[in-house]
């Protein structure tokens, strides 16, 4: 069956437009200015991003694919004779092929990808569709800050859900804690939450990866400002603001800003910002993660897979992989 199940209500394109310009009124309204980096994900973000997974500088993709290629048939024995895959923030869903494939038509009841970027999550189910043709594919196109939309379970099978890429990195800590108790819910009884996150290490390899050579971290930033030009009438001149990304070792965390280059005012659906020179947006964190010492972390989180040199524990409601 080829069936595609569609999220109603808070993720139609009217209303995601409206929650936008709110985001944006009260983020550049505040003292401090902030945009949340799911606004970067529309269809020309997402393939930005796509783009980013590719760069030399940016190890966090290829060091994950290579431990779910080393571990793909590991990692899913744990998962039960019938399983649904469910992956808040798909985006691509490169990773997860490998897995869905290992699982096979057998095992996979429905694979779930959930993702903001209506346009793109549409192309990714087509393509996912032709690649792996037994797929059920049950799209949602959906704020998964928000809301976690699930298919009806016909089959009873366990509820995976699958959360790579070190998204979980773009929540402050409290955040992240509340989301994935969140997908812990959704996951239900004998669910299982599977996470990737990345490690901390030497702040030059953090600061490269978000400062690439090419800049297409900079164009993926000011993708937002772009995003205000097409869907909220704004007048900004992107050449005015400067990609901006460091490594803060306090917070173990990379911050990426927008700093403006000069003294300007921009105009937003009809409303203005002022802005002096050297003043910054804060468009995302990237929390990088430290390894528990032991099992009784507080997250209760656990890491059976990681790379060498790494040490491996596990629990039994959650896995995790660490690059
Ligand atoms: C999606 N997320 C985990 C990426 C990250 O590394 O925080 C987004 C990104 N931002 C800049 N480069 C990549």
């Amino acid at each position: 069956s080829q069936e595609a199940f569609e999220s109603r209500g808070p993720s139609s394109a009217g209303s995601a437009r409206q929650r936008f310009l709110v985001d944006v009124i009260e983020g550049l309204g505040a003292p401090r200015k902030t945009l949340s980096p799911k606004w970067f994900y529309d269809r020309a973000g997402s393939l930005l991003f796509d783009a980013i997974c590719e760069l030399p500088e940016y190890y966090v993709t290829r060091t994950e694919l290579g431990i779910v290629k080393s571990h793909a048939r590991e990692i899913v024995a744990h998962w039960g004779d019938r399983v649904r895959l469910v992956e808040p923030g798909a985006g691509s869903s490169t990773k997860t092929t490998l897995l869905l494939e290992e699982l096979g038509p057998t095992r996979c009841s429905a694979y779930v990808p959930v993702d903001i970027a209506r346009e793109h999550l549409a192309a990714t189910a087509a393509r996912l569709r032709t690649e792996i043709e037994w797929l059920r594919v049950l799209s949602a196109a959906a704020d998964f800050t928000v809301e976690l939309p699930l298919p009806p379970n016909d089959d009873n099978a366990r509820t995976v859900v699958y959360f790579p890429g070190s998204t979980i990195g773009n929540f402050e800590p409290h955040d992240a804690e509340r989301l994935l108790a969140r997908f812990g819910r959704a996951a239900g009884k004998n669910g299982l939450v599977v996470l990737g996150v990345d490690l901390k290490k030497d702040p030059a390899i953090l600061h490269a990866a978000y400062n690439d050579a090419q800049g297409v971290t900079g164009q993926f930033n000011k993708n937002v400002l772009a995003r205000m030009n097409r869907e909220l009438d704004a007048n900004i001149d992107l050449g005015s603001f400067a990609h901006y990304a460091f490594y803060e070792p306090t917070h173990g965390r990379i911050e990426m800003h927008l700093v403006s280059r000069k003294r300007q005012m921009i105009t937003i659906a009809g409303r203005r910002f002022h802005f002096r020179e050297g003043e910054s947006i804060r468009t995302e964190y990237s929390y990088k993660y430290d390894l528990p010492r032991s099992n009784t972390s507080r997250a209760r989180l656990a890491f059976r897979w990681s790379t060498p040199g790494s040490t491996t524990t596990s629990t039994s409601r959650s896995s995790s992989f660490a690059c």
